[in-house]
Parts: structure tokens; sequence; C-alpha cells
């Protein structure tokens, strides 16, 4: 009997999917491994591949005891395959073929549409890594390095993950599009990664906790509608991802917490009341609020392009063919078929922003993007609290969603903030009150100095409440010259 919960370590790639019963795949994955080992040396973190890092492994998909902790250098990373168990008698819960046993091979009618989100999904995980690969360097602590290369290992594990369906599943064709994840590029003008948001920069650490607390939460919301899988090998794949995906999400909810109430805290000392007095609060070498928010308005905004279009044909399908679910879709009380029902859309309708009820199948893009911005607004909230707690009147909100959009219904016209309609010209004007200017990227940029010493942290950021896997404050996480 195949264990499911335990991984097997004997073959080259560590796996819970029985890989040394299944030699032609093992092969295949084999083949493909020399080819995900270059791409990480190129792409992947620049520096440090000699460190010892104290990062999480998954050695179990139980939900008690998934992983443990060890020194690693990261190109040894034992980068697995790793499905959450098979659940006994699961069925399709959605669309058309709601009822119906959950499909244990691809479905031939829906082998395209299939392949597609998987190499969607498969796309943006090496693009995270090649967005992140130089900020190494800058590190404000070693507890930061080590977690944002304890999210790249593991971002890289997710590609793994879709790797190994297109490898199982998909024939010749699925090899094809595996070799073409490693192709892409992040940014690069010819050969660029599929969606908008893995082309961007990451300059600099705050970009780098903000697209873990946005982006990443994207992945968490994509991921659980694609847990929703009626083509179960996908679902059981991604519902172990998303165990390794809420660290990802805490790194950034923590940085930009830590962020700011380190801002706060030296604006207490140093008794400034007015937060918007942004040169004072920059002499204090931390990140003005104004500051923060702007970059909180730029990775909002990036991340809802990544929910596709507000009216999709394509996400009708995908949810029909019960491939791609709403976001905890059993827990939903309706028909889960969604024939007749409507759902509330922002459009723009004679140059103004409406609500109009459209058919709930289109609108599922927007269903998700909702539930979504409601998920990032809780987060928000809690950063609210750290400025309340430390007496700061200033408050972060997350921007109109119509503002600086690129994708769907809104991306011709220019919106502020607050949703107002504006012309080009104004825009201009205003733009750099909305989005980080120049000024503002070369400011964060000069903080951006690496600190090396175990226990100590830049200028800029708090320390952690706790140390990862309970260590304590001055714990070496990389140990650079090993
Ligand atoms: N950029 O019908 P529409 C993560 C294209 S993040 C460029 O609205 P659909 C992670 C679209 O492809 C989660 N193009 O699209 C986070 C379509 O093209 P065609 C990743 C875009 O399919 C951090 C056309 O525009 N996973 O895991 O309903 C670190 C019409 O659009 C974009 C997934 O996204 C864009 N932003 O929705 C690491 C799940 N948006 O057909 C990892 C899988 C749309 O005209 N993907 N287009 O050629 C999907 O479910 C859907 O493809 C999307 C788009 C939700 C992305």
């Amino acid at each position: 009997m195949l264990d499911t919960v335990n991984v097997d370590y004997s073959t080259q790639i560590p796996n819970n999917v029985g890989l040394v019963e299944d030699r032609t795949v093992l092969r295949a994955l084999e083949g493909w491994h020399p080819g995900y080992i270059d791409w990480w040396k190129d792409m992947g973190p620049t520096g440090f591949q000699e460190a010892l890092v104290y990062l999480r492994t998954a050695v179990s998909v139980d939900p008690k005891g998934w992983a443990k902790f060890g020194y690693v250098k990261m190109p040894e990373y034992r980068w697995g395959v790793l499905l959450a168990p098979q659940e006994e008698g699961r069925k399709v819960n959605f669309g058309k073929h709601k009822g119906e046993p959950a499909w244990q091979d691809v479905p031939g009618e829906y082998r395209a549409m299939l392949r597609r989100l998987i190499v969607i999904q498969g796309d943006t995980e090496p693009a995270s890594v090649e967005q992140q690969r130089h900020l190494g360097a800058t590190a404000p602590s070693l507890y930061d390095m080590r977690n944002l290369f304890q999210v790249n290992v593991e971002e890289g594990r997710h590609l793994w993950a879709m790797v190994y369906l297109l490898h199982k599943y998909f024939g010749r064709d699925g090899r094809e599009e595996a070799d073409e994840l490693l192709r892409r590029r992040s940014g690069d003008a010819d050969s660029p990664r599929m969606l908008g948001a893995f082309n961007e920069k990451t300059p600099d650490w705050l970009s780098f906790f903000m697209f873990t607390f946005f982006t990443d939460r994207d992945g968490k919301m994509q991921l659980e509608s694609l847990a929703q899988s009626g083509f179960d090998p996908l679902s059981r794949t991604c519902r172990f991802m998303l165990t390794e995906e809420a660290h990802h999400m805490f790194v950034g909810e923590t940085g930009v917490g830590r962020t700011i109430q380190r801002t706060c805290e030296a604006m207490k000392a140093a008794g400034i009341d007015d937060p918007n007095d942004i040169a004072k609060v920059r002499a204090l070498g931390v990140i003005d609020l104004p500051t923060v928010q702007k970059k909180l308005n730029l990775h909002y905004s990036l991340t809802l392009d990544l929910f596709g279009a507000e009216i999709s044909t394509n996400s009708a399908n995908f949810f029909n063919a019960g491939l791609k679910g709403r976001f905890q879709e059993t827990k939903i009380d309706d028909d889960h078929e969604l024939t007749n029902a409507a759902y509330p859309v922002l459009k723009l309708v004679n140059g103004q922003i409406v609500k109009v009820d459209e058919p709930a199948l289109t609108a599922l893009n927007m269903r998700l993007r909702d539930d979504y911005s409601e998920d990032c607004a809780r987060g928000v909230e809690r950063w609210n609290k750290i400025i309340e707690k430390e007496g700061v009147k200033f408050r972060l909100e997350l921007p109109h969603v119509a503002f600086n959009r690129k994708i769907g219904e809104f991306r011709d016209v220019e919106i502020t903030p607050k949703g107002v309609i504006v012309s080009p010209a104004e825009w201009t004007k205003m733009r750099d009150q909305y989005l980080p200017s120049a000024a503002d990227g070369a400011f964060i940029e000069s903080l951006m100095k690496p600190v090396l010493e175990p226990g100590k942290y830049a200028s800029w950021i708090a320390a952690p409440k706790v140390g990862i896997d309970n260590k304590p404050g001055d714990f070496e996480y990389v140990q650079i010259a090993a």
C-alpha cells in the first residue's frame, strides 16, 4: 500500500506519489531536474548558494507535523512532489458534472483547458523567484534573509508540483510545457512570464513584503479555487501547496507590520506627530507612512489584475467543466451550478463607475477578487492596529478596485485611489501622490543596507516578536561563510 502521508526520499525526487513504481514519470522528472538546477543557479537567489540556510523541508503531508527544520545549502534543498492524501469517494462538487466521481485522469474534452490552468499556475512560481533574486544582498537581517530564501525554495517546489502534473498527465505536450516553464523569464522582452504582475520588479524589501502580502494572497485564492477542482490530482496538489503558502503571507504581513512599527516608534521617540512630515520622518532612517501607502496602492492594484477581466467566459468555462471552483466552494449554500444566478460587478457605464448585475457564471473572477479584497482589508486593519497602538494618527487603506488597472473594465481610464475618474493630464500631475515615485524608490533604496549580525536589524524595521521554529533572538538563521 502506497504511503501517501510520509515522503519517500529514496528517489532523487522526494515524493509521496509512488514514483519508485512509476518509472516513466520518474525518468521524465529526473530528465527535467538538471535544467531546473541550472535555472536555480542562473535565476534563483544571487549569491548565498553556498550558505547554510535554516530552512524547513516538507517531510510529510500530515497537517500535524509536515516539516522539519535544518541547515541546508539551497541548491541541495530536497524539492519534492507532495500531494495531500486522496479523499475516499471525493466528487466533482460544482458545474455540469456535479455529483460525478472526481477524475483521477484528465478528462479528454477538458485537456487543453486544464493544461492551460496548470501552466499559468506553474509559470508564476519561478517568476516570483526571479523577481526576488537580488534581495539577499540587502537583507535587513539574517532572519529576513532566511525567510526570503524559504519563500524562494518553496516557490521552486510549487513549480515542481505543477511540472509533476504536466509530466504525469499530459504526455509529450506536458513535457514541452514543463521545459517552457524554465525558459520564460520575468521581465524578459522576448520571453516574459505569462501574467502581468510577474514581470514587474521587486526592487526593495518593502516591495518584497507587499508582494508576499498581496500577490501571494492571490496565490492563496487561486490555489483555493484550484483545490476545488474535479481533477483530483490538481486538487490534492494545491491543498498541500496552501500549507506552505500560509508562511509566505505571514512573511508579508509581519514584514510590513514590523516596518510600520519601527516607523511609528522612531516618530514617537523623536517627538514627530505629523506622519505627513515626510522629510523629518525619513531623516530618522525609517520609511514614512505615506510612502508605505503608495507601495500598498501599487501592489494591490497590480495584484487585482491577476484576477483577469471582470466578465470572463474563460472563468465560466472553467467552472462549468468542474476544473476551477469558487473560494471555499463546498461551504457555499447554493446549487453550485449558477445557471440562473446573478452577481454584482463594478463596470464603467457612460463614464461612470456603477454596479451592474451580471450572470454569476461569467462574473466568477469578480467573486474571487471580492473575496480576496475582503481578506486584504482584514490584513490592512491589523496594520492599522499597530499604528493606532503607537498613537500615530494615520490610517492605511486599500485603494479603489478601479485604481491603476491594466486588465479589464478600467484599463483605459485613469482613476484615483478614492475611485474618482480623472483626465490623463490630471493623472500625470497627481501620479506621484498615488504611486511610488522615482524619489521614493531612491529613498527606500538608500535604506537597503544589509545587516548580517545575528539578532540585529536594519534601522527601518523592528525585530520580529518570535523566531522561526522558536529560535532565540540571536539565532544565526543563515551561516554565510559556510
Ligand atoms: N496578465 O478571460 P480573462 C501565485 C489574459 S498567483 C496577462 O479575464 P481568465 C503566486 C487571459 O489569459 C496565482 N494576461 O482571463 C503568487 C486571457 O487570455 P486569452 C496564479 C492576462 O482566464 C506569488 C485574456 O487576458 N494562478 O500562485 O478568466 C508568488 C482574457 O482574460 C491577465 C492562477 O492565476 C494578466 N494579469 O483569468 C508565487 C490560476 N489576466 O485567453 C505564486 C490559474 C488575464 O485571451 N489562472 N489575462 O489568451 C487562471 O485562473 C486565469 O488564467 C486567470 C485569468 C485568473 C489568471
